[in-house]
């Protein structure tokens, strides 16, 4: 099986990036066939500070890493080690009807949120993912919720260059978590949980302190009753969700333990548990952080294993549109 995923270094990576992507990522690695890349000619299409930029590629592979991505397995790299990446975009820029990128929700929310500067990566953003995808001839894309439509376009795009040139791509599967494809903000439940509104996100290595400040004035509801009500009570529903999957628990029997306890146990309990459980996660972190040399050794190789796949695709596609 092929599976390709990204992540953004846009900034630390928060629960949803892990119950929506690297959870299911990590479990995958049992099919074997996984490539893992931190796509950091993705993250410059919104503003961003190119010295902190640096800082959050290593972080981003240290959370790889310490979430269970092991290398010995799976390929991890850095997208821009490996500029076939950006080659193949703009082949596929040009089979990509400009209609369809800017129907993309992620271009309308992140255009809206950016007023000020909004340049044409962001509208081609999807396309570099579909070049990313279709590189790798991957079958099975795992990813939140919030990028099913981009990896339904590189589907299209897929069919519209084999259509045009000749059969050279796989359509691309998409891969949902069955629970936690979109773990929503805490300060605002009806908006998703994202790294670019800080506010709402619980953080994979916020300090214990952190995580009990933040759950225990997490947005809820004037109700008292714990129970799952996506419509009129999203913020508790959220919550349920999380803790049902860092506890392993059903949703049900959670709604019953607390029944009947109110709001403030439950988030108790639940910043209980998630003190717990990212425990292991913040000291492997701490730990990686120290073997810099350790973890560009990882990213080298990598880029290596990558280029190969890459350039084999790339000889293809040239060959097929006419370039050699
Ligand atoms: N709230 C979420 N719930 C479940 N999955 C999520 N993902 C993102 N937010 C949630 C998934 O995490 C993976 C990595 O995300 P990304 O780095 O590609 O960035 P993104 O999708 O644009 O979301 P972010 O993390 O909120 O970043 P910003 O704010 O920079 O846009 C993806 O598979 C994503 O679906």
């Amino acid at each position: 099986m092929k599976i390709f995923s990204g992540i953004q270094p846009t900034g630390a990576l928060h629960i949803g990036n892990y119950l929506g992507m690297l959870k299911q990522s990590v479990e995958l690695q049992k099919e074997g066939g996984c490539i893992y890349c931190v796509v950091d000619l993705h993250a410059m299409t919104i503003p961003y500070d190119p010295k902190q930029m640096q800082k959050n590629i290593l972080d981003v592979t240290v959370c790889y890493l310490a979430a269970g991505i092991d290398p010995a397995k799976s390929i991890l790299f850095i997208q821009s080690k490996v500029p076939e990446h950006t080659e193949l975009a703009w082949i596929l820029n040009t089979v990509t009807p400009i209609s369809d990128l800017m129907r993309m929700t992620q271009y309308k929310d992140k255009s809206n949120q950016f007023k000020e500067e909004i340049g044409a990566g962001l509208l081609n953003y999807p396309v570099l993912m579909a070049a990313d995808i279709l590189l790798y001839k991957t079958q099975v894309v795992p990813v939140g919720k919030d990028q099913e439509q981009h990896v339904e376009l590189a589907r299209t795009i897929a069919r519209k260059f084999n259509k045009k040139f000749g059969q050279t791509f796989i359509e691309p599967k998409v891969k949902l978590a069955k629970e936690g494809a979109k773990i929503m903000s805490l300060t605002n439940p009806k908006k998703k949980m994202s790294k670019s509104i800080p506010a709402g996100c619980l953080y994979l290595f916020d300090e214990p302190e952190v995580i009990r400040k933040k759950i225990m004035s997490s947005v809820t509801d004037l109700e008292k009753q714990v129970k799952y009500d996506l419509i009129k009570k999203p913020g508790i529903s959220n919550l349920l969700t999380i803790y049902s999957l860092f506890s392993g628990k059903p949703i049900k029997d959670i709604e019953k333990k607390f029944k009947d306890q109110g709001y403030a146990k439950f988030k108790e309990k639940l910043a209980d548990l998630l003190i717990k459980e990212l425990e292991p996660l913040r000291k492997k972190r701490k730990e990686l952080l120290s073997r810099q040399v350790y973890i560009e050794e990882i990213l080298e190789q990598g880029a290596r294993k990558a280029k190969t796949i890459a350039q084999e695709t790339m000889a293809e596609v040239k060959k097929k549109t006419g370039l050699i």
